[in-house]
């Protein structure tokens, strides 16, 4: 599984960030197949994060990730057969100051909630996430 999902979050939006970030992927290897700016209802963001539904923070993470656009981007590695991996490594831990320097959260993200950007976790994730935003066209 070569492609995967990354979403710019909208704490990174309102920064002003997109282009960094996306120049970022597309620098270690990643093409970007296809992108939309959206900004999800409460309902598709409680779809979206669906597996969170019974964690603690998951009213805050609804709240945050539709309090503003985000930028949903289709990537695909351009060499590495693992694009999930590959990316996840690039964006770092989910808490921005445990992520290595020049991870994407650990540049741009504040704290664990509001982390800059979204990559999915695994290749069953990637396709059902990319299906959520770009339906059946990849
Ligand atoms: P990640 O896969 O790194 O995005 O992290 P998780 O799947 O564990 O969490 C999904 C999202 O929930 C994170 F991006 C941010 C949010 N979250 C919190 O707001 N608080 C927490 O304690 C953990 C996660």
């Amino acid at each position: 599984m070569n492609r995967t999902l990354l979403i710019i979050k909208p704490d990174a939006v309102r920064m002003g960030v997109i282009g960094e970030i996306l120049a970022q992927v597309e620098r270690e290897g990643f093409k970007i197949l296809d992108l939309k700016m959206v900004q999800l209802t409460r309902e598709q963001a409680e779809t979206f994060y669906a597996e969170h539904r019974n964690k603690p923070f998951f009213n805050e993470l609804v709240t945050f990730i539709t309090s503003g656009p985000i930028v949903a981007v289709l990537l695909e590695s351009a060499e590495s057969e693992n694009g999930v991996k590959k990316l996840r490594m690039i964006v770092g831990a989910t808490d921005p100051l445990a992520s290595p320097p020049g991870t994407i959260r650990r540049k741009w993200g504040t704290n664990i909630t509001q982390n800059a950007v979204h990559a999915s976790d695994s290749p069953q994730s990637a396709v059902r996430e990319i299906r959520f935003f770009f339906g059946d066209k990849f």
